[in-house]
């Protein structure tokens, strides 16, 4: 097949527009959509990993196109009993490339050890405290550190202090469960009889889900929480006022 380098422009072309359909699909420009501290790292790995996970994308795919394409010398491609194969490439383009592949893996490696060390070491400062989450059939208790104790069952949301950093320490009453912040980008095993935890630095108040994201029975999928984020004035109030919910 001979194509003009013309046509391979054109189709190298269509697939930059395919290229750009896609991030607009995925709303690069607009953000992801996370908030939180925690939505800062994560999102910018993930960006990072689509990052260079496009730039290896195009580079393989113009290169198999070009092939593909451009190929004119089809005397060199008969086999010939007797003849060696032609050999093709060359040693130091694939020396270069594995180097630059090498490279991409180690900042890929830096930055996701960097993010499991920001992720699981809480950042906390004297405002913090811990709330102990337990998951249940279905709902979540919440437990805060001056005895307040009540669950999402009668719609109570999760209330936390903007612009602190608080932790979050999960466990199960019965089955597996999992604790999910999806907008602070959080997700934390609820398991019987151990204590996994999680912290969350919000940084924008307002309510957000929480869902349940291990698959628990029956009514997992309505295993709904509400996390809000309040101004500090607004949580001490509530705080001390002994509210049950
Ligand atoms: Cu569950």
């Amino acid at each position: 097949m001979y194509l003009s380098k013309k046509t391979f422009g054109l189709i190298s072309g269509s697939i930059g527009v395919l290229i750009l359909t896609f991030f607009s699909i995925f709303n690069w420009g607009r953000g992801l959509g996370g908030t939180g501290a925690h939505a800062d790292v994560y999102d910018d790995l993930f960006t990072l990993y689509w990052g260079l996970g496009t730039v290896i994308g195009i580079g393989v795919y113009s290169y198999f196109l070009w092939l593909l394409t451009t190929s004119t010398d089809e005397e060199v491609d008969e086999m010939v009993i007797g003849r060696d194969p032609v050999v093709r490439g060359d040693s130091k383009v694939a020396f270069a490339i594995a180097l630059i592949i090498t490279f991409f893996l180690l900042i890929l490696s830096d930055a996701t050890f960097d993010s499991i060390d920001f992720f699981e070491e809480p950042e906390t400062n004297e405002d913090s405290f811990t709330v102990f989450v337990t998951g249940y059939q279905y709902y979540w208790e919440y437990h805060y550190p001056n005895g307040l104790n009540y669950t999402s069952s009668n719609g109570g949301p999760l209330r936390i202090p903007v612009d602190v950093p608080v932790v979050f320490e999960v466990s199960s009453g019965d089955v597996f469960h999992s604790f999910a912040l999806p907008e602070h980008r959080i997700k934390i095993d609820a398991l019987p009889s151990r204590a996994n935890i999680g912290w969350i630095l919000a940084e924008e108040t307002g309510e957000y889900p929480i869902r349940c994201f291990e698959l628990c029975g029956d009514y997992h999928s309505l295993m709904i929480g509400h996390l809000e984020v309040m101004e500090q004035e607004e949580f001490d109030a509530w705080y001390s006022g002994g509210m049950s919910s």
